[in-house]
């Protein structure tokens, strides 16, 4: 982070989308207020508390249900072209199936879309971001063949009510943390930890969804509304450990496993899921006596439509991790998908860390994640739909090392608009503090803190909200630029 000059004279385009991002089940509270269904993180939070850092939930969490009109104000502080939000499923379906929409449901998501849009706040509607209906689950979820059917259901109805004004779709947040996470572990709701197959079935009837509601959204949808649809694939950047071939090939296969399950039916050439895992796979499950392959095939049927299925790529990225084919290795349970990969994977002691484990600020990351996909997947729409930093709760509002990431972040980002990469915005997590998951409260990524112990959940902004802020109205970053102020405005 050094090159100021160079850094002063680039600009990010006038039409280049500065966003935050959220998600439902983290922000909103008012978990059972009116007809709400219960969903898997209510279930799980509820009754497995041991299984949450600070044993707690998202019942209040920064109660946006009561704030949306405070968040929205917040968007219009920091001067936000747009802003990612996601739709709760059995809010807006409280049975998880269609034939009953909440009334009080969608007059909440309207209310909160009708007040981005009259600030002129492009909202940006993820469908799910990881709260199934928990009578879904019961039913088998995502493991279950019907589960395209229920979600493009679901799908419909959300274009229906809120397509008018909303025009940028995502369907799924980060498809790897369902399945893998969800169901072929156990670091994330279900936390069904199927290690063999959960993965594996997941991401085919995943993929198989969002294909479904891609297609609704392009013959229903979008001949009047005019949107787009998309999905988000959370895409660090995994590179090998050294220049040997092995660790070449290595990381190659766990990108494979880590995002090419989710990527390759949709954004390649030839669609279905990545070939050189795929026959991994296969002959492992031969070797353990599966009778047919742990990861299902597409038909010819489903390859095709599947492939082509989306408007654009939506990036969430965060750090890097370099893999090797024999060091850092760990046992992982046999059958899994990372005991089929068989590499092991390390960061570099120099990266910065942020207090998530997984988190450091690897340099030029952005730019090499996005342009392996550039090259790969033929020159796709991106957008960054999360990238961020973790604190603790007592670092309190002077962030400079939030301020460090966000800034070499975006330079990243403008190194990739210099090499043609049709990149078209950019969504920091998080507006504001909020649930993170199974690490609660502890760990915060909010550009605003949150004060959780406050009745009116305050939202106070950080130092960080105030450079980009200052980098959102400029469109430039200025790496000597101090806030003078710790009260904020709306310009
Ligand atoms: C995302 N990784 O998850 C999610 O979309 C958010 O809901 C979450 O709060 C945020 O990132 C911060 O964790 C990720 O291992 C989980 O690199 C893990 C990784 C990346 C993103």
């Amino acid at each position: 982070f050094c090159s100021a000059l160079v850094q002063r004279d680039r600009r990010f385009p006038d039409d280049f989308l500065f966003g935050t991002a959220t998600s439902a089940y983290q922000i909103e509270g008012g978990w059972n207020v009116d007809d709400k269904g219960e969903n898997i993180w209510d279930r799980m939070m509820h009754t497995n508390p041991d299984a949450i850092t600070d044993r707690s939930n998202g019942d209040v969490a920064a109660d946006t249900y009561n704030n949306y009109k405070r968040d929205v104000e917040m968007m219009r502080e920091l001067g936000l072209d747009a802003y990612r939000f996601s739709l709760s499923w059995s809010r807006i379906l409280p049975n998880g199936l269609a034939n009953k929409v909440s009334d009080a449901g969608v007059a909440f998501y309207n209310n909160y879309i009708n007040e981005m849009v009259k600030y002129n706040i492009t909202p940006m509607a993820t469908l799910y971001h990881w709260d199934l209906p928990q009578k879904l689950q019961d039913l088998g979820g995502f493991a279950s063949p019907l589960f395209p059917e229920w979600f493009e259901n679901y799908a419909k109805v959300a274009f229906a009510q809120f397509g008018d004004r909303v025009k940028h779709w995502i369907t799924f947040n980060e498809p790897r943390e369902i399945c893998y996470e969800g169901y072929g572990h156990f670091t994330k709701a279900p936390i069904l930890n199927v290690t063999d197959v959960g993965t594996y079935y997941c991401a085919k009837h995943l993929v198989m969804a969002h294909a479904k509601a891609y297609h609704a959204y392009n013959d229903i949808f979008k001949p009047t509304q005019g949107g787009v649809c998309g999905i988000t694939i959370s895409v660090n950047w995994l590179g090998p450990l050294t220049d040997s071939e092995e660790d070449f090939f290595a990381a190659e296969i766990r990108r494979q496993a880590e995002w090419g399950l989710y990527a390759e039916p949709i954004f390649s050439e030839k669609g279905g899921f990545p070939q050189e895992l795929s026959k991994i796979v296969a002959r492992k499950s031969a070797e353990q006596g599966y009778p047919t392959s742990r990861m299902p095939a597409f038909t010819e049927e489903e390859r095709k439509y599947v492939r082509g299925a989306s408007d654009f790529f939506g990036v969430n990225h965060y750090t890097a991790f370099l893999i090797s084919a024999n060091e850092y290795k760990v046992n992982w349970p046999v059958p899994s998908v990372f005991a089929d990969v068989d590499a092991g994977l390390t960061m570099l002691p120099e990266w910065e860390k942020a207090v998530s484990v997984w988190l450091r600020r690897a340099p030029h990351s952005i730019y090499k994640a996005l342009m392996h996909l550039h090259k790969k997947y033929n020159g796709p729409i991106f957008y960054i739909t999360e990238n961020g930093w973790s604190q603790i709760p007592e670092d309190g509002c002077e962030d400079d090392a939030r301020i460090r990431y966000y800034r070499a972040a975006l330079n990243s980002v403008l190194d990739c608009l210099d090499a043609g990469v049709d990149l078209r915005g950019y969504m920091a997590w998080s507006l504001m503090d909020n649930l993170e998951w199974m690490e609660g409260y502890t760990e915060r990524f909010g550009l605003y803190e949150v004060d959780f112990a406050s009745p009116k959940k305050t939202r106070t902004p950080r130092k960080s909200a105030f450079v980009y802020k200052h980098i959102i109205s400029t469109r430039t970053i200025d790496p000597d630029y101090e806030p003078h102020t710790r009260t904020m405005w709306i310009d």
